[in-house]
């Protein structure tokens, strides 16, 4: 049986792919388990210095697989499934020290459209849709959506997405700043790859606290955000890829990054 997370290390990267295409990739407890093991194995591994998320087959992820979720059961607590899967997810890719690549292959939707939205760097393909399909089906946007939408989009476009869960294609998400390019089809793959490769030879720990950098700055006012900047950046000067850096730079050459701390 094809195992429900394909995962495949790369020199400097590693590649997953969300491997249930009859199912649109949706996620059920198994995929959630898969995927946060290889989240934390790319976070322990030092070989890995960047990660690409897509999806199997003509989808990226349609969330919740629905059929896990039977009417004729007993009211289920999905409170519960968010605390336990979901949440954990988002925080992982936000809380890894390492650039997360989504490459949306197709169709992203419910908590399948918040996961890319979580990751660092958002290609998708041109025939992809975002879908925040949860009014659908009288639930609530999870996955970070309320967070990251707002954010993106502005308060107008994420409360009438969520509300009437329309899709939006992928030019008009790449217009809208929601995501960071549009790719023709045939190319995702390879310009995906190509970026994540391109990542993995970057100074880590400083890409690190950049992207620490972001993930604060939601939540502080300008003050907080310039501390929180001169203390990350304190981190940044005292690692080997800062010192190879400005070397490279007065050298008139390519630097090689190491991405180590030390
Ligand atoms: O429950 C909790 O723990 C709380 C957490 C919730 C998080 C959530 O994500 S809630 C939102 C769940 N997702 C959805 O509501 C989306 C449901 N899917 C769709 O609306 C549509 O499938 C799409 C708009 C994504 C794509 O439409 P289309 O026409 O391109 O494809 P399709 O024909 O609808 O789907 C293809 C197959 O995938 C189909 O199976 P079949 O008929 O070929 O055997 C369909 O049933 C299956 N599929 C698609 N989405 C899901 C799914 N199967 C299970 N769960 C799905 N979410």
């Amino acid at each position: 049986m094809e195992p429900i997370l394909l995962v495949d290390r790369h020199e400097g990267w590693t590649a997953l792919t969300l491997n249930r295409p009859d199912r649109l990739n949706s996620f059920n407890e198994d995929l959630h388990r898969a995927l946060a093991d290889a989240l934390d194995a790319a976070g322990q591994d030092e070989g890995v210095r960047a990660v690409l998320l897509t999806g199997a087959g003509r989808g990226f992820c349609a969330g919740q697989d629905l059929s896990d979720r039977s009417p004729s059961d007993a009211p289920r607590d999905l409170g519960a499934t968010i605390e336990a899967f979901y949440n954990p997810l988002v925080r992982r890719i936000r809380a890894l020290r390492k650039p997360v690549v989504c490459a949306v292959n197709g169709v992203a939707a419910g908590a399948g459209a918040n996961i890319a939205l979580a990751c660092d760097i958002v290609l998708a393909a041109r025939s992809a849709k975002f879908i925040q399909a949860f009014a659908k089906i009288g639930l609530v946007p999870d996955s970070g959506g309320t967070y990251f939408l707002p954010r993106l989009i502005g308060d107008a476009r994420a409360r009438a997405l969520a509300l009437l869960a329309e899709p939006v294609p992928a030019e008009t998400a790449e217009s809208w700043g929601m995501i960071w390019k549009v790719v023709d089809d045939a190319a995702l793959q390879d310009e995906a790859r190509a970026l994540t490769a391109r990542l993995a030879t970057q100074p880590t720990q400083g890409l690190a606290l950049t992207k620490a950098a972001f993930n604060a700055s939601g939540g502080n006012d300008l003050n907080a955000q310039l501390d929180l900047e001169r203390d990350l950046q304190r981190q940044a000067g005292l690692t080997p890829d800062y010192a190879e850096g400005v070397k490279a730079f007065m050298e008139k050459r390519a630097p090689h990054f190491t991405g180590r701390s030390s």
